[in-house]
């Protein structure tokens, strides 16, 4: 008998990134909980991976590699639960060599058909680990010359706009909030998507502060605020230069850190006359009053925080909306206090060798030039349309395309091209999977160590390998060490450990990771940044763990724009055509907008409280706590439809249609609905909601736009 216990980190798409112990008895996982000592997660899971041992001992677990001997497309199951239980007939089981072999020779062949930009490489949130989500992949790929990957699914037009005021994504400490006296969560779902936040805010309240929720749908965050304030998707930009026109116009901004810290404030000034709260109030939906009340009470009760978050930016008008919130803090010098500012993400801080990790300088031997990039939201198009060359090869690895790209039926109309070579590494047999030629066997993270860095708090940890790998498992960095062997890529880095691929992560100019080594990670589980004094990243720090010191990143200006100061105007900005300040401008697919006739209602294509994305889907003790199959309808829009709670329903717009439950609870507002990602093929007719997003590109950062989509809905009958 050995009993053990392991620490790990979980690696999921997710801002918390747990202190994560597993016990292992004799080889086998026998538990998971949360690492009381983490100072952040504080000991709990969320439900999802509380359920965790369920996903790892899986009996539909992918243990071997395994060749397609069906026509693509065929689903495997419709049930929801045993959706490997006749993969036989859609797959035979193969050897990795086989596998290697047979990827090895049809690369070759397509490469030296049409070049090795007709390869194409998919991967983004399955795995945040920083060796299992972007290094020996990068590696291979950046050296066989493949087509590069555009990752901006989620979040890359918020990060624009923050970066356009900040320079960085930097952001308030969560055990800070705990200080705070008013709270917004701005486009947050807390409760669903980043529940370690929760605990501090509870606190906070419990010492007098309000928590204020801004989002188009009535969260469980919304619904135990003090103050919600439903909003009209897509007009959040408004909202805040509405905001900052009550703020300016009362004299209720800060001066001096106006003078020291912004520039552009005079340029503000006057863009901020254009959004008096009564005209802002008709795109947002949101009283002029309540607007006033807002900005009054934001400015004048500190400290004040927002904790901002990307539902924000899946919009056509994104990134603007993001680069005006985060105006907020700026004028009114928030950034001073402990307690106050906004967290979007604090994941600059980090500053790993990611040079080092993915290796951008690796070539083919007869190549110079820099790849072609295509824009993985736009999969759908680029596997139907992109010639010179066509996508004759796609990698899929830390994602399930067919479930989560926008535009799924264009999606599928690729994937189900026969000239296409599909080759999928997974956990599980996904909606992806079903369109595979080659499926390869993915390890948990309970199967590999790993080095993890967060977007939500600035603990960096080691997450140790728990368990042998399950079957024929292998992790990320193992197949594409493989892979390179096969393809005769004899550069010292493919041969690189595990932990001198963590050593280098950390071998950084970065002086905030002064004094973290792998050996004190190892030691000490979880090690916060070292941030010094003041937090300032020019200050001198000390090698040795400081006591802790509340992280102020920009409390003394020290913002990473071109101009060091907190940009309310930018030039870069305006070198893309748009407004040097901010403005708003209506999605197209919205009420306000130029498609408005089209259809008349706004749809959510949210995600689940409790899958990850479309992780979980399958896991049945995940299932029985989320009630898929919904659309989320306002009373007045289902009545007018003779729609009933409990109803079948048709939704559908130019792109697709799916069928669903009608839900009349009041958790939308009429002229918006809401339903959730799951995967397709759970569904009864094999489709998610994303028949009904569109690929088009937000204003900031080439990113999705879930949350910009019209629809109609119908009642369906039974
Ligand atoms: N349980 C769970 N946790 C998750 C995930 C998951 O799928 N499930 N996904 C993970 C991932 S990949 C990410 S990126 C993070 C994202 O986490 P969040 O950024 O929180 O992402 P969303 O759920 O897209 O959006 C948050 C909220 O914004 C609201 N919203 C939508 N449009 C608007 C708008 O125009 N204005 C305003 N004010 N609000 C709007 C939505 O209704 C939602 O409640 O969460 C991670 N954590
Ligand atoms: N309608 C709608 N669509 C959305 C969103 C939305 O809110 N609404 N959210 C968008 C956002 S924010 C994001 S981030 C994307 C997420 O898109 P994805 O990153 O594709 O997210 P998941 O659906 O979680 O799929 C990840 C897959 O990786 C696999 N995986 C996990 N670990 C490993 C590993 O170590 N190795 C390998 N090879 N595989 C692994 C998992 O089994 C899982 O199937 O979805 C986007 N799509
Ligand atoms: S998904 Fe998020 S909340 Fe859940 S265990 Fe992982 S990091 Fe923690
Ligand atoms: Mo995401």
């Amino acid at each position: 008998m050995s009993k053990q216990v392991v620490h790990a980190a979980c690696p999921h798409d997710c801002p918390d990134a747990c202190g994560v112990l597993i016990t292992v008895e004799n080889g086998r996982g026998t538990k998971i909980q949360g690492d009381p000592e983490h100072p952040v997660t504080r000991g709990f899971l969320c439900a999802k991976v509380a359920k965790y041992l369920d996903r790892v001992y899986s009996p539909h677990r992918v243990l071997y590699p395994m060749r397609r001997i069906a026509p693509k497309g065929s689903v495997l199951n419709a049930s929801g639960t045993a959706e490997s239980a006749d993969s036989s007939q859609a797959f035979g089981r193969i050897s990795w060599d086989e596998a290697l072999d047979e990827i090895a020779s049809r690369f070759r062949s397509i490469i030296s058909e049409f070049g090795s930009e007709a390869i194409l490489p998919y991967s983004y949130g399955g795995n945040l680990g920083a060796l299992n989500a972007a290094s020996m992949d990068r590696r291979f790929f950046a050296r066989l010359g493949a087509s590069q990957l555009e990752r901006s699914i989620c979040s890359s037009a918020g990060e624009a706009g923050l970066i356009s005021v900040l320079g960085v994504k930097l952001g308030t400490e969560p055990e800070q909030f705990v200080h705070s006296r008013y709270i917004i969560a701005w486009a947050a779902n807390i409760h669903g998507n980043n529940v370690h936040l929760w605990p501090f805010i509870a606190e906070a309240r419990r010492k007098g502060a309000k928590l204020v929720v801004i989002d188009p749908y009535r969260t469980r965050t919304a619904a135990c605020a003090d103050w919600y304030l439903p909003i009209n998707p897509g007009t959040d930009s408004a909202l805040a230069l509405a905001m900052m026109h009550v703020i300016i116009a009362e004299n209720l901004y800060d001066a001096d850190y106006v003078a020291k810290y912004t520039l552009g404030f005079e340029h503000l000034r006057e863009k901020v006359k254009d959004y008096p709260p009564q005209t802002v109030s008709q795109w947002t939906g949101i009283d002029a009053d309540d607007i006033r009340k807002l900005a009054r009470e934001y400015a004048t009760v500190q400290p004040a925080v927002i904790r901002l978050n990307y539902g924000v930016q899946r919009s056509e008008g994104g990134g603007m909306a993001t680069r005006a919130i985060a105006m907020l803090p700026c004028i009114t010098g928030s950034w001073e206090h402990v307690g106050g500012g906004l967290q979007l993400s604090t994941s600059s801080a980090f500053g790993l060798n990611k040079e080092e990790l993915t290796r951008p300088d690796l070539k083919p031997d007869d190549s110079n030039r820099q790849p072609r990039s295509v824009n993985m939201v736009e999969l759908g198009v680029a596997l139907n349309t992109l010639s010179d060359p066509p996508v004759k090869a796609l990698f899929v690895y830390n994602s399930n395309p067919a479930a989560v790209c926008p535009n799924h039926n264009e999606v599928i109309r690729g994937l189900k091209r026969p000239d296409l070579f599909t080759v999928v590494h997974e956990q599980f047999l996904t909606d992806t999977t079903d369109y595979a030629d080659i499926v390869l066997p993915a390890t948990t993270f309970f199967e590999h160590k790993d080095l993890l860095a967060a977007y939500g708090h600035y603990y960096l940890q080691i997450s140790n390998q728990a368990i042998d790998p399950l079957g024929e498992c292998r992790s990320n960095v193992e197949l594409f060490r493989a892979l390179a062997g096969r393809l005769g890529f004899d550069d010292a880095c493919f041969g690189e450990s595990i932990d001198q691929m963590i050593d280098s992560a950390l071998r950084s100019k970065n002086p905030w990771l002064r004094g973290i080594d792998r050996q004190r990670l190892e030691r000490e589980k979880h090690v916060r940044l070292n941030f010094g004094a003041s937090g300032s990243h020019s200050d001198e720090v000390s090698a040795s763990a400081a006591p802790y010191v509340p992280f102020l990143p920009f409390a003394r200006g020290n913002f990473r724009t071109p101009s060091g100061r907190a940009e309310l105007y930018s030039e870069a900005i305006k070198a893309l055509g748009l407004h040097p300040v901010a403005e708003f401008k209506p999605a197209s697919e919205s009420r306000h907008g130029s498609e408005r006739k089209k259809f008349p209602l706004e749809m959510l294509a949210r995600k689940a409280d409790n899958f990850l994305n479309s992780t979980f889907s399958n896991v049945p003790p995940v299932q029985a706590m989320e009630e898929t199959g919904l659309l989320e309808i306002n009373s007045a829009d289902a009545r007018m439809r003779g729609i009933a709670d409990r109803d079948r329903v048709r939704v559908y717009n130019q792109r697709g249609e799916i069928f669903l439950r009608a839900r009349v609870d009041g958790t939308v507002q009429p002229g918006v609905v809401s339903a959730r990602l799951n995967w397709a093929k759970l569904t009864p007719d094999g489709k998610n909601v994303n028949v009904l997003t569109s690929e088009k590109l937000s204003d900031l950062g080439n990113s999705a736009t879930f949350y910009s989509v019209l629809v109609e809905v119908e009642s369906a009958g039974d």
